[in-house]
């Protein structure tokens, strides 16, 4: 036996720490972890409810960004995290000047070689305006990641921390370098352009209807099956980065019996862009028309979408957009749709370069 022979005992330890030397080099150094940033906003993955289930009726934005890394001590197994907490505020108070703020701080960010991707906490209610603006606006290949929660960090099988652990390995992973600005919900990979939220509670609420998601985040890695093929971030031809204020663009919801007098109101208030998001394939109602042509008259520039939230928005179906010189939303939804219309009246008032605009981006 070893122990009678101290001699052969040493031998045969020195032999076993040589062959798990041997074995650790053979495996290489353990992968360098990525450097994530995680950008916090505020929203309900920073919620707290009064009980565990408490699932609606909760305070959203009061959990600072360095309790939600704390909360997930497994982020430090897929990457280095480190924290910034830019707003705390529920997104339904999420505004241009908000948006101008957080995309030039994403864009300072990754331009840093020691930033590799960014994830952005934020509230559900307009996570995907906020995605698909950046997704216009960040000059870069690198991952930015938006994530929210359904349920508020109290509850009972709190959706926020293993969305948040999906978002920073998305955030960290190769896959997702020069995919476009997305978003990582319950288990999934949502792009930002197409993105919406379609249910008001339900952990399944952001969905990508027909056009379908990119993919899904399981077993700790990210699958991608499709990716988008209109241009997004370092594609972008939109640079804020000396924008200080967007232009103001308003959304006017179309419904049976409608009239001209949100349209009125709107342009009364020195909008510069009007969306009417028509019923059906976005039509007018007559009694609107005169009010659009009216802002058109003064230099709106003037978008027709649809209500309806999916499918192609016929050029000339519904109107005589080369007549009436309107541009259409393509599969944009108004939300998104206002969003390109305000960052491509940063450039231009060219309803022809806008309408290339809505089929490029
Ligand atoms: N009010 C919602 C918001 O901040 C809460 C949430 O769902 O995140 O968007």
């Amino acid at each position: 036996m070893l122990y009678k022979n101290p001699a052969r005992s040493m031998i045969a330890l020195f032999a076993i720490l040589f062959f798990m030397t041997q074995a650790a080099q053979a495996e290489g150094p353990a992968p360098k972890l990525a450097n994530v940033t995680i950008l916090a906003t505020g929203g309900t993955i920073a919620g707290t409810g009064a009980s565990s289930t408490t699932t609606v009726g909760y305070t959203a934005a009061t959990v600072g960004v360095q309790r939600l890394i704390q909360a997930v001590p497994e982020l430090a197994k897929v990457a280095n995290v480190s924290g910034e907490q830019v707003f705390q505020i529920a997104s339904e108070n999420m505004s241009n000047e908000h948006w101008l703020i957080l995309a030039k701080r994403v864009n300072v960010l990754l331009a840093q070689a020691n930033v590799d991707g960014i994830v952005i906490t934020h509230g559900t209610d307009t996570l995907e305006e906020t995605a698909y603006f950046l997704n216009l606006v960040v000059k870069s290949r690198k991952p930015v990641v938006l994530v929210g929660a359904m349920r508020p960090s109290t509850a009972i099988s709190a959706d926020g921390p293993i969305n948040l652990y999906n978002a920073v390995l998305l955030a960290a992973s190769q896959e997702a370098i020069g995919k476009g600005v997305l978003v990582a919900m319950n288990d999934q990979i949502q792009a930002a352009r197409e993105v919406t939220k379609v249910n008001t509670s339900t952990l399944d609420a952001f969905r990508t209807p027909e056009l379908g998601m990119l993919g899904y985040i399981q077993g700790s890695k990210a699958f991608f099956y499709r990716q988008v093929v209109r241009k997004h971030t370092f594609e972008t031809e939109f640079d804020i980065s000396k924008v200080a204020v967007l232009p103001q663009v308003d959304i006017v919801y179309g419904y049976a019996n409608m009239g001209p007098v949100a349209v009125d109101a709107f342009m009364a208030a020195g909008a510069k862009g009007i969306v009417h998001a028509g019923v059906g394939d976005g039509s007018l109602a007559a009694k609107v028309v005169p009010a659009l042509k009216a802002a058109r008259a003064k230099g709106a520039v003037v978008v027709r979408a649809s209500r309806v939230g999916q499918g192609i928005l016929a050029r000339n179906g519904e109107a005589n957009d080369d007549e009436l010189d309107f541009v259409v939303a393509d599969t944009l939804n108004a939300q998104k749709a206002r969003i390109l219309l305000m960052l491509a009246l940063t450039k231009t008032s060219d309803t022809k370069e806008i309408q290339r605009m809505f089929y490029t981006y």
